[in-house]
């Protein structure tokens, strides 16, 4: 290894979740999962999760872009773009339908056989996620999601059949993605797709998040026991969406409550690393006298199973201001920040925000960090002679990669992969659309599932390709 680049072992590669591309939602005995009861939205007109599937509605996930039946020809596309990664997830309603059967469906797990092995045969690593916004939607009906303790004894029993089917063909897992997206807990899309909890009245919201996330650590680090005691090298790691929140100003009150807001987003690692709650946070518990099912055998089980890695997604920045209250509320305490630009569904675009995440968690972790997640969504257009001209997308990844670089020579941080996620067209997780796409592949669909879904190569296909052959020197 020089000093001027990435490890040779660096796994360059991509990113998807089951959900948002395998489609095919009730074939080979599925069972309806979250994501097959969210209808389609835009940027200015949320998704709605319903009780029942409407017949008057659109639900993007059923179709997806039917990677249930196109895997080898998509698998075959990323291997001559030169992966040495994908990461996907299980749909956990593939392998128990309903969640709490005693036995898994063998056709749910066969079809990941398929999937992994086809991987192989290219020499890529599966990254795994297990739960990646689809839990069964029997969990929710009967159980009221995770907001039942039950649940950590159905998600222990998937996660065992998973690593004892599959720790042969996968050695790089995650249990619960973007596992902090709920402490944005007034969003009601962020919570369903994390905890399958939907609010009642009277609810208090912030209680019933932390509640449901503390089951949710539970399982994860219980889960990681399960994996390790079946295959010791198997690396099993946390998955957190990173966004830094920057204080508005250096006025004191602003830096404080800025760091508390990142504190509040990021507390689940402190979990999931350190296996201890934090102090502020136990404060909180405390003083808002809230009656939580915290056992101290819980707290032994997250204590002796900590991860292996971080896992993370970054797209963004946010910038927040202290008005009365040093507790963070995502909806009400952020302002735009004048210094980035914005993406067209409001996101701030900010590479230098990479360096500053990979320095921050390892300052805090000590732990090997993997970027699973990174990309910009942006309104594609298919040429007449099927091409896509994506020089935006290209800028974006330039422009990420080159402060990721800056992390790991100049700062030392210990990056194990980089991974951006859609790396083929799929359906959005916050919007339901496939015009909000990511991909180095074009999907020839419509946000409605019309089209022909014949895959192109964009400009960034073979810009991607370049990058990885030479493994992040040449990123012209
Ligand atoms: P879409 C919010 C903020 C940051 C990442 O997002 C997020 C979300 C929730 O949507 O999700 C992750 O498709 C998630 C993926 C998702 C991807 O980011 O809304 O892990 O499932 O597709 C991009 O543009």
């Amino acid at each position: 290894m020089t000093n001027n680049t990435f490890k040779p072992d660096f796994l360059w590669g991509g990113a998807v979740a089951a959900h948002q591309l395998e489609g095919a939602y009730r074939e080979d005995g599925k069972g309806l999962s979250i994501a097959d009861f969210l209808t389609l939205g835009n940027a200015n007109k949320p998704r709605r999760l319903t009780d029942t599937i409407e017949d008057e509605e659109y639900y993007p996930n059923h179709h997806g872009i039917d990677f249930y039946h196109y895997y080898k020809e998509d698998i075959k596309l990323m291997a001559e773009m030169g992966f040495k990664a994908f990461r996907t997830s299980i749909a956990w309603s593939r392998i128990f339908p309903n969640g709490d059967e005693d036995q898994p469906n063998e056709a749910g797990l066969a079809f990941y056989d398929k999937v992994f092995n086809e991987c192989r045969k290219y020499n890529i690593e599966s990254v795994v996620t297990l739960s990646h916004f689809e839990m069964p939607y029997h969990l929710v009906k009967e159980y009221g999601g995770w907001s039942n303790r039950k649940l950590i004894d159905f998600f222990s029993r998937y996660a065992r059949v998973c690593f004892e089917r599959y720790h042969n063909k996968v050695k790089y897992w995650m249990t619960f993605n973007e596992i902090n997206n709920q402490a944005n807990y007034e969003n009601e899309l962020s919570v369903y797709e994390n905890s399958g909890i939907k609010y009642q009245t009277g609810d208090n919201k912030e209680q019933k998040m932390y509640q449901a996330a503390h089951y949710e650590l539970v399982a994860s680090a219980q889960a990681v026991q399960i994996g390790h005691a079946i295959d010791p090298s198997l690396k099993i790691g946390a998955m957190l969406a990173f966004c830094p929140i920057y204080p508005n100003s250096p006025k004191p009150e602003d830096v404080l409550f800025a760091n508390r807001a990142m504190d509040s987003r990021l507390y689940f690692g402190d979990v999931q690393v350190n296996g201890t709650y934090p102090n502020w946070l136990q404060a909180r518990f405390r003083n808002n006298n809230w009656d939580l099912d915290i056992t101290s055998n819980d707290l032994e089980i997250l204590q002796k199973d900590t991860v292996d890695y971080i896992g993370f997604s970054y797209y963004m920045s946010f910038d927040a201001k202290y008005s009365d209250h040093l507790d963070y509320r995502e909806n009400e305490d952020l302002v735009a920040n004048p210094y980035v630009k914005v993406n067209d569904w409001g996101w701030q675009i900010d590479p230098v925000g990479l360096r500053y995440a990979l320095n921050w968690m390892t300052t805090r972790w000590h732990k090997p960090l993997f970027i699973v997640e990174n990309g910009l969504g942006a309104y594609d257009k298919l040429t007449d002679d099927h091409k896509v001209h994506d020089t935006y997308r290209i800028a974006y990844l330039r422009n990420h990669i080159e402060e990721m670089k800056k992390a790991v020579v100049d700062d030392g941080v210990d990056l194990m992969g980089y991974l951006p996620w859609g790396c083929i067209d799929l359906v959005s997780a916050s919007t339901g659309e496939m015009k909000k796409r990511y991909g180095f592949i074009y999907v020839d669909e419509d946000d409605y599932g019309h089209g022909s879904l014949k895959r192109y190569k964009k400009d960034s296909y073979y810009w991607y390709k370049k990058v990885i052959e030479s493994n992040g020197s040449d990123l012209s």
